[in-house]
Protein backbone atom coordinates (compact mmCIF):
# COMPACT_ATOMS: atom_id res chain seq x y z
CA UNK A 1 0.00 0.00 0.00
CA UNK A 2 1.23 3.50 -0.95
CA UNK A 3 0.30 5.78 1.71
CA UNK A 4 -2.61 8.54 0.32
CA UNK A 5 -3.24 6.38 -3.05
CA UNK A 6 -6.95 5.95 -1.68
CA UNK A 7 -7.71 9.36 -0.89
CA UNK A 8 -9.46 10.58 -3.89
CA UNK A 9 -11.85 7.30 -2.65
CA UNK A 10 -11.92 8.16 0.59
CA UNK A 11 -13.58 10.70 3.14
CA UNK A 12 -11.54 11.16 6.81
CA UNK A 13 -9.98 7.91 5.51
CA UNK A 14 -13.42 5.73 5.45
CA UNK A 15 -15.00 4.21 2.02
CA UNK A 16 -18.39 3.77 1.17
CA UNK A 17 -18.27 2.51 -1.69
CA UNK A 18 -21.50 2.40 -4.03
CA UNK A 19 -21.06 -1.23 -6.21
CA UNK A 20 -23.10 -1.15 -9.66
CA UNK A 21 -21.03 -3.93 -11.69
CA UNK A 22 -24.12 -6.28 -10.90
CA UNK A 23 -25.32 -5.77 -14.25
CA UNK A 24 -22.65 -8.03 -15.21
CA UNK A 25 -22.24 -10.38 -11.97
CA UNK A 26 -25.31 -11.00 -11.25
CA UNK A 27 -27.49 -9.68 -14.74
CA UNK A 28 -30.90 -7.95 -14.93
CA UNK A 29 -32.06 -9.68 -11.67
CA UNK A 30 -30.53 -7.05 -9.41
CA UNK A 31 -32.92 -4.33 -10.55
CA UNK A 32 -36.17 -6.32 -10.45
CA UNK A 33 -36.78 -4.66 -6.34
CA UNK A 34 -36.23 -1.47 -7.89
CA UNK A 35 -37.03 -1.30 -11.50
CA UNK A 36 -35.58 1.93 -12.15
CA UNK A 37 -32.22 1.05 -10.78
CA UNK A 38 -32.21 -0.51 -14.28
CA UNK A 39 -30.82 2.92 -15.59
CA UNK A 40 -27.13 3.59 -14.63
CA UNK A 41 -28.48 7.06 -14.33
CA UNK A 42 -30.22 6.76 -11.52
CA UNK A 43 -27.27 5.07 -9.50
CA UNK A 44 -24.84 8.14 -10.52
CA UNK A 45 -26.91 10.34 -9.10
CA UNK A 46 -26.88 8.55 -5.96
CA UNK A 47 -23.62 8.43 -5.96
CA UNK A 48 -23.31 12.52 -5.81
CA UNK A 49 -24.56 11.98 -2.46
CA UNK A 50 -22.55 13.04 0.00
CA UNK A 51 -21.87 10.02 1.96
CA UNK A 52 -20.47 7.87 -1.25
CA UNK A 53 -17.22 8.35 -1.63
CA UNK A 54 -16.83 6.28 -5.06
CA UNK A 55 -18.88 4.98 -7.60
CA UNK A 56 -17.49 1.18 -9.00
CA UNK A 57 -18.63 0.46 -12.38
CA UNK A 58 -17.27 -1.64 -15.39
CA UNK A 59 -15.92 -0.31 -18.64
CA UNK A 60 -18.96 0.36 -20.80
CA UNK A 61 -21.24 1.84 -18.08
CA UNK A 62 -18.44 4.20 -17.51
CA UNK A 63 -18.06 5.28 -20.69
CA UNK A 64 -21.64 6.03 -21.47
CA UNK A 65 -22.50 7.75 -18.34
CA UNK A 66 -19.17 9.03 -16.61
CA UNK A 67 -18.61 12.25 -18.82
CA UNK A 68 -21.19 13.92 -17.27
CA UNK A 69 -20.59 12.80 -13.58
CA UNK A 70 -16.91 13.75 -13.39
CA UNK A 71 -16.77 16.47 -11.50
CA UNK A 72 -19.02 15.02 -8.95
CA UNK A 73 -18.32 11.35 -8.42
CA UNK A 74 -15.31 9.70 -7.92
CA UNK A 75 -15.05 6.83 -10.51
CA UNK A 76 -13.84 3.49 -9.55
CA UNK A 77 -13.00 1.27 -12.48
CA UNK A 78 -14.14 -2.37 -11.82
CA UNK A 79 -11.35 -3.75 -14.53
CA UNK A 80 -12.48 -7.37 -14.51
CA UNK A 81 -16.03 -9.55 -14.29
CA UNK A 82 -17.44 -12.28 -15.42
CA UNK A 83 -21.52 -13.23 -16.01
CA UNK A 84 -23.21 -15.59 -13.88
CA UNK A 85 -24.07 -17.35 -17.22
CA UNK A 86 -20.53 -18.66 -16.74
CA UNK A 87 -20.69 -21.96 -14.97
CA UNK A 88 -16.97 -22.94 -14.66
CA UNK A 89 -14.71 -22.58 -11.96
CA UNK A 90 -14.26 -19.43 -10.29
CA UNK A 91 -13.03 -16.56 -12.89
CA UNK A 92 -12.85 -13.05 -14.22
CA UNK A 93 -12.71 -11.77 -17.20
CA UNK A 94 -10.15 -8.45 -17.17
CA UNK A 95 -12.27 -6.61 -19.27
CA UNK A 96 -10.67 -2.85 -19.74
CA UNK A 97 -7.22 -1.75 -19.15
CA UNK A 98 -5.59 0.82 -16.43
CA UNK A 99 -4.69 3.04 -18.86
CA UNK A 100 -8.51 3.28 -20.59
CA UNK A 101 -9.65 3.28 -17.19
CA UNK A 102 -6.79 6.50 -16.86
CA UNK A 103 -7.76 7.73 -19.75
CA UNK A 104 -11.57 7.64 -19.16
CA UNK A 105 -10.33 9.80 -15.73
CA UNK A 106 -10.47 7.11 -13.12
CA UNK A 107 -9.39 7.69 -9.64
CA UNK A 108 -8.85 4.11 -8.71
CA UNK A 109 -9.04 0.34 -9.67
CA UNK A 110 -11.04 -2.47 -9.14
CA UNK A 111 -10.13 -6.01 -9.22
CA UNK A 112 -11.97 -9.45 -8.07
CA UNK A 113 -9.22 -11.93 -6.50
CA UNK A 114 -10.90 -15.60 -6.38
CA UNK A 115 -8.18 -17.19 -3.84
CA UNK A 116 -8.53 -20.84 -3.75
CA UNK A 117 -10.35 -20.79 -7.55
CA UNK A 118 -8.24 -23.16 -10.06
CA UNK A 119 -7.71 -19.95 -11.89
CA UNK A 120 -6.03 -17.86 -8.81
CA UNK A 121 -2.50 -17.91 -10.12
CA UNK A 122 -3.68 -16.39 -13.47
CA UNK A 123 -5.88 -14.06 -11.67
CA UNK A 124 -3.05 -13.22 -9.40
CA UNK A 125 -0.60 -12.04 -12.09
CA UNK A 126 -3.57 -10.30 -13.52
CA UNK A 127 -3.76 -8.61 -10.41
CA UNK A 128 0.15 -7.78 -10.43
CA UNK A 129 -0.30 -6.15 -14.01
CA UNK A 130 -3.29 -4.17 -12.64
CA UNK A 131 -1.55 -3.34 -9.62
CA UNK A 132 1.27 -1.97 -10.99
CA UNK A 133 -0.50 -0.16 -13.85
CA UNK A 134 -2.42 1.66 -11.03
CA UNK A 135 0.30 3.09 -9.08
CA UNK A 136 2.00 4.53 -12.91
CA UNK A 137 -1.19 6.71 -13.19
CA UNK A 138 -1.42 6.96 -9.01
CA UNK A 139 -4.35 5.84 -8.80
CA UNK A 140 -6.19 3.97 -6.00
CA UNK A 141 -6.25 -0.39 -5.89
CA UNK A 142 -9.21 -1.80 -4.28
CA UNK A 143 -9.26 -5.90 -4.24
CA UNK A 144 -12.29 -7.58 -4.00
CA UNK A 145 -11.10 -10.64 -2.28
CA UNK A 146 -13.69 -13.02 -2.31
CA UNK A 147 -11.91 -16.79 -1.48
CA UNK A 148 -14.13 -19.09 -3.41
CA UNK A 149 -14.12 -22.68 -5.71
CA UNK A 150 -12.81 -25.85 -5.51
CA UNK A 151 -12.79 -27.39 -2.19
CA UNK A 152 -13.28 -24.05 0.12
CA UNK A 153 -16.53 -25.31 2.50
CA UNK A 154 -17.03 -21.55 3.96
CA UNK A 155 -16.19 -18.85 1.91
CA UNK A 156 -17.38 -16.52 4.68
CA UNK A 157 -16.15 -18.10 7.95
CA UNK A 158 -12.96 -16.20 10.25
CA UNK A 159 -9.93 -17.74 9.29
CA UNK A 160 -10.87 -17.29 5.52
CA UNK A 161 -11.96 -14.05 5.56
CA UNK A 162 -8.58 -12.82 7.18
CA UNK A 163 -6.45 -14.87 4.72
CA UNK A 164 -8.81 -13.14 2.30
CA UNK A 165 -8.17 -9.85 4.01
CA UNK A 166 -4.20 -10.67 4.00
CA UNK A 167 -4.01 -11.17 0.30
CA UNK A 168 -4.88 -7.80 0.02
CA UNK A 169 -1.64 -6.84 1.69
CA UNK A 170 0.32 -9.00 0.32
CA UNK A 171 -0.75 -8.00 -2.99
CA UNK A 172 -0.28 -4.31 -2.82
CA UNK A 173 -4.00 -3.49 -2.84
CA UNK A 174 -4.90 0.02 -0.86
CA UNK A 175 -8.08 -1.50 -0.09
CA UNK A 176 -9.73 -4.99 0.28
CA UNK A 177 -13.34 -5.70 0.37
CA UNK A 178 -14.05 -9.20 2.29
CA UNK A 179 -17.04 -10.22 3.23
CA UNK A 180 -18.27 -9.96 6.27
CA UNK A 181 -16.96 -12.81 8.57
CA UNK A 182 -20.27 -13.13 11.12
CA UNK A 183 -18.89 -10.85 13.95
CA UNK A 184 -16.95 -8.08 14.76
CA UNK A 185 -14.43 -9.94 16.55
CA UNK A 186 -14.24 -11.43 13.21
CA UNK A 187 -13.68 -8.17 11.20
CA UNK A 188 -10.80 -7.39 13.54
CA UNK A 189 -8.99 -10.07 13.15
CA UNK A 190 -9.10 -9.67 8.88
CA UNK A 191 -8.05 -5.93 9.71
CA UNK A 192 -4.99 -7.27 12.08
CA UNK A 193 -4.05 -9.50 8.84
CA UNK A 194 -4.41 -6.46 6.22
CA UNK A 195 -1.99 -4.34 8.37
CA UNK A 196 -2.11 -0.76 6.40
CA UNK A 197 -4.77 -2.14 3.63
CA UNK A 198 -8.41 -0.87 4.49
CA UNK A 199 -10.88 -3.66 4.61
CA UNK A 200 -13.99 -2.82 3.39
CA UNK A 201 -17.02 -5.06 4.55
CA UNK A 202 -19.29 -6.16 1.13
CA UNK A 203 -22.70 -5.11 1.50
CA UNK A 204 -24.31 -8.72 0.34
CA UNK A 205 -28.24 -9.09 -0.25
CA UNK A 206 -30.88 -6.90 1.08
CA UNK A 207 -31.87 -6.84 4.72
CA UNK A 208 -33.61 -4.65 6.66
CA UNK A 209 -32.71 -1.53 7.60
CA UNK A 210 -31.96 -3.00 11.53
CA UNK A 211 -29.87 -5.50 10.38
CA UNK A 212 -28.11 -3.67 7.62
CA UNK A 213 -27.45 -1.35 10.16
CA UNK A 214 -26.02 -3.16 13.21
CA UNK A 215 -23.76 -5.33 10.71
CA UNK A 216 -22.25 -2.41 9.50
CA UNK A 217 -21.74 -0.93 12.95
CA UNK A 218 -20.40 -4.26 14.18
CA UNK A 219 -17.97 -4.22 11.19
CA UNK A 220 -16.56 -0.38 11.57
CA UNK A 221 -16.26 -1.66 14.95
CA UNK A 222 -14.01 -4.25 14.34
CA UNK A 223 -12.20 -2.15 12.41
CA UNK A 224 -13.79 -1.95 8.72
CA UNK A 225 -12.98 1.14 7.17
CA UNK A 226 -16.41 1.57 5.35
CA UNK A 227 -17.76 -0.97 3.28
CA UNK A 228 -18.54 -1.56 -0.55
CA UNK A 229 -22.19 -1.95 -1.16
CA UNK A 230 -24.67 -2.73 -4.13
CA UNK A 231 -28.18 -4.38 -3.34
CA UNK A 232 -28.38 -3.03 -0.02
CA UNK A 233 -28.57 0.73 -1.26
CA UNK A 234 -29.72 0.43 -4.83
CA UNK A 235 -32.57 -2.56 -4.16
CA UNK A 236 -34.06 0.04 -1.63
CA UNK A 237 -36.95 1.87 -2.52
CA UNK A 238 -35.79 5.01 -1.20
CA UNK A 239 -32.03 4.59 -1.60
CA UNK A 240 -31.49 8.18 -0.17
CA UNK A 241 -32.61 7.62 3.23
CA UNK A 242 -30.14 4.51 3.89
CA UNK A 243 -27.16 6.51 2.50
CA UNK A 244 -28.25 9.30 4.90
CA UNK A 245 -28.09 6.89 8.20
CA UNK A 246 -24.84 4.93 6.53
CA UNK A 247 -23.68 8.94 6.72
CA UNK A 248 -24.58 9.31 10.30
CA UNK A 249 -22.87 5.74 11.03
CA UNK A 250 -20.03 6.12 9.07
CA UNK A 251 -18.83 9.64 9.38
CA UNK A 252 -21.21 11.14 12.34
CA UNK A 253 -20.12 9.19 15.14
CA UNK A 254 -24.21 8.18 15.01
CA UNK A 255 -25.56 4.98 17.03
CA UNK A 256 -27.95 2.52 14.78
CA UNK A 257 -30.78 3.91 16.48
CA UNK A 258 -29.82 7.49 16.03
CA UNK A 259 -28.60 6.69 11.99
CA UNK A 260 -32.37 5.34 11.81
CA UNK A 261 -33.80 8.82 12.49
CA UNK A 262 -32.09 10.47 9.67
P1 LIG B 1 -23.47 -6.18 -2.91
O1 LIG B 1 -23.32 -5.11 -1.86
O2 LIG B 1 -24.75 -6.03 -3.67
O3 LIG B 1 -23.28 -7.54 -2.31
O4 LIG B 1 -22.33 -5.92 -3.96
C1 LIG B 1 -20.99 -6.21 -3.67
C2 LIG B 1 -20.41 -7.03 -4.78
O5 LIG B 1 -19.06 -7.36 -4.55
C3 LIG B 1 -20.54 -6.40 -6.15
O6 LIG B 1 -19.50 -5.51 -6.43
C4 LIG B 1 -20.59 -7.59 -7.04
O7 LIG B 1 -21.34 -7.37 -8.19
C5 LIG B 1 -21.26 -8.63 -6.20
O8 LIG B 1 -21.11 -8.25 -4.86
C6 LIG B 1 -20.67 -9.99 -6.39
O9 LIG B 1 -21.36 -10.86 -5.57
P2 LIG B 1 -21.13 -12.41 -5.59
O10 LIG B 1 -20.03 -12.71 -6.55
O11 LIG B 1 -20.78 -12.79 -4.18
O12 LIG B 1 -22.44 -12.99 -6.02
Amino acid sequence: MISGADDAITRDGKALILAYDHGIEHGPVDFEPNPATADPERVFDLATHDAVTALAVGKGVAESYYPSYEDDVALLAKLNGTSNLWMGEPDSAVNWSVDHAADLGADAIGFTLYGGSNNEVEMAEEFRDAQEGAREHDMGVVMWSYPRGQGLKNDTSPDTIAYAARLGLELGADVVKVKYPGSGEAMAKAARMAGPTKVVMSGGSKTNDVAFLETVAAALDGGAEGLAVGRNVFQRENPGEILDALEALMFEGATVEEALTY
